[in-house]
């Protein structure tokens, strides 16, 4: 049963200066809301339950959309799994409580695609959550994640919450983080075609084998998804959230170069992990529901890198590894 959300409902946007947080928001914002509520982490420390519940109780939002989160590509999740771990458990644990204890109507959580098994079958249900061990350079923030999506099923069931999760594939689009050494892939391979662009250099490295294959959504789509979802879903189980369609990194990584850098030469460094063999999307119960992605790969990198371009990031000094 699809509810309607006033214009003037007050939605709170955790996160909203991250990649997914500021698209929801910008979403938001196109569609006519004007009642948006966002607070910076020097205001409030998500992590900090008291600091949560005040802020709460002082602007009572009627809708939450919890995109907040510690987040990063596969270096930074291997490398500080206590910090994903920690930061993502407590976030959700101080949201979710404080979203039941004010009486949000609807809060949506949004997990991510590296919660499920490592080995999982292809294309991944939503039931394969929880059916194996997953992938160790990521173990951290999975569990993290796997607690918010289940802490959202507690609530439902011993408070009649109305909270609800979603399960986004790798995202990419304006308002990334393009840090070279910490961000995902799709960020962190415009940055480097672009510096070697700049520098004349001919060959790129590209982690790993190149062999993973990958399904990338454009972050507008998933703000798209989530209002859609806030709308119209409203069961258990987490619904995924992708384009159902993936490709190898070494593909990518081609139509990545085709835009930014086309005489660029790939070289491949495997002694960089490669991470997930594959984690395409199952969503045709998305689909059921009635939605589809709007933005094709093709269009979406050259919206990211002229986004990239207009913001002025590419001026990083250092060696490009
Ligand atoms: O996007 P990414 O960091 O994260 O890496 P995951 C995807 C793949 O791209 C891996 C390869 O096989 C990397 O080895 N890759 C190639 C690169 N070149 C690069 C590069 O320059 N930078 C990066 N970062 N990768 C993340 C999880 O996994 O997925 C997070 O760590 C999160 O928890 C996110 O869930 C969605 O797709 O492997």
């Amino acid at each position: 049963m699809a509810i309607q959300i006033p214009s003037d409902a007050r939605i709170y946007v955790t996160g909203h200066r991250g990649l997914v947080g500021s698209a929801v928001v910008r979403h938001l914002k196109a569609q006519g809301y004007t009642n948006l509520l966002t607070v910076t982490r020097q205001e409030v420390d998500l992590r900090a339950g008291q600091a949560v519940d005040a802020w709460f109780a002082q602007h009572r939002p009627e809708y939450v959309i919890h995109v907040a989160g510690t987040v990063g590509g596969i270096h930074a999740n291997n490398t500080r799994p206590a910090e994903f771990l920690y930061d993502n458990l407590m976030m959700h644990a101080t949201v979710l409580r404080a979203a039941w204890q004010h009486d949000v109507q609807k809060l949506l959580y949004l997990g991510s695609s590296c919660i499920y098994p490592r080995e999982c079958p292809q294309p991944i249900q939503e039931t394969s959550m929880l059916n194996g061990p997953l992938e160790r350079t990521n173990d951290g923030y999975a569990i993290a994640k796997i607690a918010g999506v289940v802490s959202c099923q507690a609530y439902r069931r011993q408070y009649g919450c109305h909270f609800i999760s979603a399960m986004p594939t790798n995202l990419y689009g304006p308002g990334d983080n393009f840090d070279l050494e910490d961000s995902h892939m799709f960020a962190a391979l415009i940055h480097k075609f672009h510096l070697a662009k700049e520098r004349g250099e001919p060959q790129v490295q590209v982690w790993g084998t190149g062999a993973p294959r990958r399904e990338m959504l454009h972050v507008d789509d998933l703000a798209d998804a989530c209002l859609f979802l806030l709308k119209h879903y409203d069961e258990e189980m987490t619904i995924n959230v992708g384009t159902g369609q993936d490709a190898t990194i070494r593909e990518l990584a081609e139509q990545i170069a085709e835009v930014v850098y086309p005489q660029a030469e790939l070289v491949f460094d495997p002694s960089k992990p490669d991470g997930t063999p594959r984690k395409l999307l199952d969503v045709s119960r998305l689909h059921a529901l009635g939605w589809k992605h709007k933005i094709e790969l093709a269009d979406g990198i050259r919206a990211t890198y002229d986004w990239f371009l207009e913001h002025n990031l590419g001026k990083t000094a250092g060696r490009v590894s």
